[in-house]
């Protein structure tokens, strides 16, 4: 089954989407999300100038040896724009071969290993008691795990805070927004919050937090030892992890769970703290880490040193992502949660897929594929506009981590 023909599909129904589709000369086709926020239209070029000329002819089936083709075959390895095209070709080849044996594509990986996929949603609000109701809003909702951040006294606004409450978009202007940060405040406010949504929700509900990068290890661990009285799912991001060592000061003080990876490009950058047993959930997904090829690497690690996987699901990956990590969610053995933040219904009408939600959980659906399509004429209605994440600078001016 040969390509003959791959394109890119460049869409922004609210927010930026980039797609890959590929066709085959039997008729099949098959897509793969290739969106990497702010930096859209970096891996667009990537797809069309690098990437689509190499692929023109070759077998759909063998999508190993694409992806090393790509992989290897650049010579320049890794790195977001790059593991996000290659991650898009692998989503489409996986697509197409699922369709080609007329299958749902976790049945390709292994079959079912759960009946659903335990999914977060995001609470946010300006202070706590404005995060609590938002906490109690997706508890109704039938959510069994939920993400809680909230305004901290002091700063005019905060990673995860946003008014727009059920689709929170972090890219937020036409040229990167300017927010101002202090960990003293921050470390002061989050114990307060936990406190309060567990004298006021009790220990059922899963509660998550995410630090976005912000902490140094001693100070995260710091909050992870404030935090234990309130049992988190996880703690987020707490410290960067380029240096992978430095989270073994956090391991040493406190028992919070710890998450970390949604930025990851390959398995590479998880291995120390994967192998060394230094977090319990890693965050990598399907776009950004070369595609369903490349994470199942990461998680078949991973579960040798019992970390589970956490994807990544936030609003800038798209429906082709969140069903392509479905299917991968459905069969990992040793899965612990997915983040769902919902899609806009202008989004959902672009990309129409058979995934759903009920009482907290996602069902990936028994389409031949991974459920998901893009309505090439309506995504053609929304052009692309430029967008960029904030960035975060301390009370003096400095610029720190976003
Ligand atoms: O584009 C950046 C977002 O995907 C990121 O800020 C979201 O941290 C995030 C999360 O946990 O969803
Ligand atoms: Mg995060």
């Amino acid at each position: 089954m040969k390509i003959v023909d791959a394109k890119v599909i460049v869409t922004a129904p609210g927010r930026n989407f980039v797609t890959l589709k590929i066709t085959t000369d039997e008729g099949l086709h098959g897509i793969g999300d290739a969106t990497l926020n702010g930096r859209e239209l970096a891996v667009a070029a990537y797809l069309n100038d690098h990437l689509i000329p190499c692929l023109i002819g070759r077998d759909a089936h063998q999508i190993e040896d694409i992806w090393q083709y790509l992989y290897k075959g650049a010579y320049w390895r890794g790195g977001p724009v790059t593991m996000s095209a290659i991650a898009a070709v692998d989503t489409a080849l996986w697509d197409i071969k699922a369709k080609a044996a007329g299958l749902p594509l976790y049945q390709l990986l292994g079959g079912r290993s759960r009946s659903g996929v335990m999914v977060y949603g995001h609470a946010n609000g300006r202070d706590i008691e404005e995060t609590a109701d938002e906490v109690d809003r997706f508890i109704e909702l039938g959510y069994k795990a939920v993400r809680a951040q909230c305004g901290i006294p002091g700063l005019a606004s905060t990673y995860g805070v946003s008014s727009d409450k059920l689709f929170y978009e972090p890219a937020d202007a036409d040229l990167p927004s300017e927010n101002l940060w202090s960990t003293e405040r921050y470390l002061d406010q989050v114990p307060k919050l936990f406190e309060r949504l567990r004298s006021r929700f009790g220990f059922e509900p899963h509660l998550l937090h995410d630090a976005h990068h912000r902490l140094t290890p001693i100070e995260a661990a710091r909050l992870g030892q404030s935090l234990e009285p309130y049992r988190l799912f996880w703690l987020e991001d707490s410290v960067p992890a380029e240096n992978q060592e430095a989270w073994r000061t956090i391991r040493q003080h406190t028992v919070t769970p710890l998450a970390v990876g949604e930025i990851f490009n390959t398995v590479w950058q998880c291995r120390t703290l994967i192998e060394q047993e230094l977090i319990d959930y890693v965050r990598t997904t399907v776009v950004h880490a070369g595609g369903i090829t490349h994470l199942r690497r990461i998680a078949t690690l991973a579960d040798l040193h019992h970390v589970r996987t956490g994807c990544h699901g936030a609003t800038d990956l798209s429906p082709v992502c969140m069903g392509a990590a479905l299917h991968f969610d459905i069969w990992v053995p040793n899965f612990g949660i997915q983040e769902y933040m919902r899609h806009t219904p202008e989004t959902d009408a672009v990309f129409p897929h058979d995934y759903r939600f009920d009482s907290g959980y996602l069902l990936p659906g028994e389409t031949p594929g991974h459920g998901v399509d893009i309505d090439e004429s309506l995504a053609a209605k929304y052009p692309y506009q430029r967008a960029y994440l904030p960035v975060n600078r301390l009370l003096d001016g400095t610029l720190t981590s976003w």
